[in-house]
């Protein structure tokens, strides 16, 4: 039984074919768009130099390497033994169609491209994805109309953010009302994609449907007053929202008849990428806490209870596998620690060396570590703030501001992250410095609980894959986790510091952070 998992997210469209009896994946394959689309001008995947921190990309060019990627796995893989299949989408984008779409979709043949006969059922030429930061009237315009931004917070699981496809599609309705008025669908990239794959309008799920604004977290349906203060008609123009573990459809004849894949593949609907990412990590039960370390910081999670963050700095999601899950960004993540390591003239093997020399706590060494506006807490600040020694504080001892930087990071995540009110058993650590022992280390004894690497890669579409497998093919989450989510040999890091060391680091930065985010 092989189950094939989606995963179109900014840069590349890649997919996975999983055998559930090996336990192995036997076809993978990616579809760069700058480098395989070229005619989108699009290098990164989306279109540069956006006037007003518009970014937008062209959904034609998600078609073709859709196209592209099926091509190239009927090459690698008899496509009709793939009797399950799911996927997942860069969060936040949004597509816009017209009255044709609903026929065309339903009567798509192989004679053409499906780039050639739904780039006609497009409302507006291009989305705007989650990199589109142009919409800061429109969030103070629902927040207003909403009475704050703790009320959005705990309608919707967020605050309102550019990047979400309600004040985007405010902006849309604002700037060209009357492509709005023609405007009869809006799918997010992940729902867009699941309707072309069944022939049909299919549901958004409440994992990426929640990054929207305009998904209620205690109904999970859509809110009466966020669509109201977004857009007029909205609802006319919105799929239906569905739990991840919604049939979508099935495949539709015209992969069956291009691509050879069997009549009937029963496919569940897609979600975000993150929400996918959860799964794939087999952090889809509470407990389990995935913490990617890259450019930014994200830590995640299934929740035990529906809360929102009371900061309004973090975001619930629902959770594919049921329930919800919450998502947290810390802007401040590896070129944080770059510039510390740069500052000293470190490479990255002294970095490491600076964190096994100093002791855990620092000797009340202290760093708030935000060389940029940081997002969580949301605060602008440009240089970090130092507290302890006369040393330390002038930026004369290189291993104290190493360590000081590592413990005030994840010290920061620690607070920011207590209103989910997780209990965790375990850490699973991913992104470039995940391997870094030391780092792991002092995440271990910060949160005291254990940290693990996962053998994971392609966290995205092998969550998708698992989602279709269990959705459709009865196989259970804790089997496909074992399967298919092994940690690394020799990769579990146990706490080591006395509980007490962080807990009082933590109140002492705590009261730093205070004194910069209430001054
Ligand atoms: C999450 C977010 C990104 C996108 C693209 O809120 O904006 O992670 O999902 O990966």
């Amino acid at each position: 039984m092989f189950a094939l998992g989606l995963d179109s997210s900014t840069q590349s469209c890649s997919a996975l074919i999983i055998d559930i009896a090996s336990g192995t994946v036997v076809a993978e394959a990616s579809v760069n768009f700058g480098a395989q689309l070229p005619r989108y001008n699009a290098p990164s995947g989306f279109i540069p130099d956006g006037a007003n921190g518009e970014v937008h990309s062209d959904p034609c060019m998600w078609l073709d390497a859709l196209e592209i990627l099926l091509q190239n796995l009927s090459e690698q893989c008899d496509l009709s033994k793939v009797s399950a299949l799911s996927g997942a989408g860069q969060q936040h984008g949004s597509v816009y169609l017209n009255d044709q779409w609903s026929n065309k979709i339903e009567t798509l043949s192989t004679e053409y491209s499906l780039t050639a006969q739904l780039a006609p059922t497009l409302s507006r030429a291009t989305s705007p994805i989650w990199m589109d930061s142009s919409t800061g009237d429109e969030c103070h315009e629902i927040t207003a109309s909403l009475g704050g931004d703790h009320a959005v917070c705990a309608k919707s699981g967020s605050t309102a953010i550019e990047r979400f496809t309600g004040p985007q599609i405010r902006r849309f309705y604002k700037s060209d009302s009357q492509a709005y008025a023609q405007t009869t669908r809006i799918h997010l990239v992940s729902s867009f994609l699941c309707s072309v794959l069944i022939g049909g309008d299919a549901p958004i799920d409440t994992g990426d449907g929640a990054g929207m604004n305009l998904v209620n977290i205690t109904t999970w349906d859509w809110d009466s007053d966020l669509l109201q203060a977004t857009a007029p008609d909205l609802i006319q123009k919105l799929p239906k929202i569905a739990q991840g573990n919604t049939i979508a459809g099935t495949l539709s004849n015209y992969f069956v008849k291009k691509y050879g894949f069997a009549p009937g593949v029963p496919v569940t609907i897609f979600t975000g990428d993150n929400p996918s990412s959860l799964v794939g990590m087999g952090a889809s039960q509470p407990g389990k806490l995935v913490v990617s370390l890259g450019t930014s910081d994200t830590f995640f999670a299934a929740m035990p209870e529906v809360v929102a963050d009371p900061a309004g700095c973090g975001h619930v999601f629902g959770n594919p596998s049921g329930g919800s899950m919450s998502l947290q960004c810390f802007v401040n993540g590896s070129l944080a620690r770059e510039k510390v390591k740069d500052t000293f003239r470190y490479d990255w093997d002294q970095f490491s060396a600076a964190l096994t020399n100093t002791p855990s706590g620092n000797d009340g060494n202290r760093m708030i570590p935000f060389f940029s506006p940081e997002s969580s807490p949301r605060v602008t600040i440009d240089a970090p703030i130092l507290n302890g020694s006369n040393r330390f504080e002038a930026w004369q001892d290189g291993d104290a501001a190493i360590r000081a930087c590592v413990e005030g990071q994840f010290l920061n995540m620690k607070l920011r992250t207590d209103w989910m009110h997780l209990q965790p058993e375990i850490i699973f650590l991913t992104g470039g410095a995940s391997k870094n022992d030391a780092i792991a280390q002092i995440i271990a004894d910060i949160f005291q609980v254990k940290v693990q690497r996962l053998a994971v890669s392609g966290s995205v579409g092998l969550g998708a894959a698992m989602r279709a497998a269990a959705n459709s093919l009865g196989i259970s989450i804790n089997e496909l986790e074992a399967s298919f989510c092994q940690a690394e040999p020799d990769s579990t890091i146990e706490p080591q510091a006395a509980p007490n060391i962080y807990a009082d680091a933590a109140i002492e930065l705590g009261v730093m952070i205070q004194s910069i985010t209430n001054p």
